[in-house]
């Protein structure tokens, strides 16, 4: 049925955001960077190869959960329009594609906001599932949910891999909102979700001992370079990642290995480092099967089923809309 390319966010734009985040995070009293800028081309080809490191068990554990479930739940909630928010290779809708009896008039929608991998990953989806409808859209979710084509039947929304993890509550609970309103009665929304457990094992995930977690930690100032014109040496920048019980969440940073001074020209910026200051770039939330009905209910949504891999590492939730049956 062919693939449909849609730019919501158009290059121009995204830049200037882009500018205007860089700024504000990197003046701001605790430096950070919003962790969506991880993922250029080489940033999506590093969170790949973690997806495939034995310490990052995320990926494997999803996938097993997938695997086990998604014959029963495309054959019970007969999906005819499948969104998916962030889905980098659209690796795991596969699951839910195969076990449509007939893919024919379903239509699949992926919004992220890699442009390169994005376009990548639908064109292969294309050859795969000629016969469905198949539409990338670049964009970011937090802005552009309401730009989503209206339903062409019973709407199912995935938001796979804890990504749902990497906003903090004040921003997942607008997220969530707005993909309620995605939803009519009938919708159902597919969330993934990492679960709190041993911080060892948490941090092994978070810091594998090949070094790609911290390589793609360090991309992020690649990014930035580019972005504004800057000069960040990321070699100069130590990895560093905890996981903090009283947050339920890991933490990545990086963290200045030397004194340093960094132009970012585009911003007319310069910024002074001393050693062990850092940049907070990314949370990953740990969540419990009580703290994900708690917030799935304060978006208006209601935890309806509740799957978790083997091991019980790994959680995938059924979502409904909570103020309708
Ligand atoms: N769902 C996949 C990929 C997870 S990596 C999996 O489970 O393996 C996170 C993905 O979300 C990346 O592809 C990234 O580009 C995308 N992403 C992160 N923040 C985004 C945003 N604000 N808008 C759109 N896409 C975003
Ligand atoms: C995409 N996201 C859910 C990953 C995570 O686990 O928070 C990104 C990642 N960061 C470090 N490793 C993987």
């Amino acid at each position: 049925m062919g693939c449909l390319l849609d730019v919501h966010a158009d290059e121009a734009r995204f830049l200037a955001r882009m500018a205007d985040d860089i700024r504000r995070g990197l003046t701001a009293r605790r430096r950070q960077l919003p962790p969506k800028y991880f993922y250029d081309e080489a940033g999506s080809a590093l969170f790949e190869r973690i997806t495939e490191l034995p310490e990052y068990y995320l990926t494997r554990a999803e996938d097993a959960i997938l695997r086990d479930i998604a014959e029963d739940i495309v054959c019970r909630l007969a999906p005819r329009d499948i969104v998916e928010l962030g889905p980098g290779s659209c690796r795991k809708v596969r699951w839910l594609l195969d076990a449509l009896e007939d893919g024919r008039g379903v239509r699949y929608v992926a919004m992220d906001v890699g442009r390169e991998s994005l376009a990548q990953a639908v064109g292969a989806l294309a050859d795969e599932y000629p016969q469905m409808h198949l539409h990338a859209v670049v964009a970011d979710f937090e802005r552009h949910l309401g730009c989503l084509p209206p339903p062409t039947g019973r709407r199912l929304v995935l938001f796979l891999g804890s990504t749902i993890g990497n906003f903090d509550p004040p921003a997942r609970r607008a997220l969530l909102a707005q993909v309620r309103r995605l939803l009519d009665s009938d919708g159902r929304f597919l969330l993934g979700v990492d679960l709190v457990k041993d911080r060892r094992v948490l941090e092994a995930a978070y810091d594998d001992a090949a070094g790609v977690t911290r390589e793609f930690n360090r991309n992020i100032l690649r990014v930035v370079n580019r972005a504004v014109d800057g000069d960040f040496v990321p070699d100069a920048w130590r990895h560093h990642s905890f996981y903090s019980t009283e947050a339920s969440r890991i933490e990545m940073h990086l963290l200045a290995a030397a004194p340093q001074r960094v132009h970012l020209r585009a911003l007319e910026l310069v910024l002074d480092f001393d050693v062990g200051d850092g940049i907070w770039t990314e949370s990953s939330y740990k969540f419990t099967r009580e703290s994900v009905a708690v917030m799935l209910s304060e978006s208006g949504l209601a935890l309806e089923e509740w799957h978790t891999d083997r091991g019980g590492r790994f959680g995938l939730v059924v979502a409904r809309p909570a103020d309708r049956t």
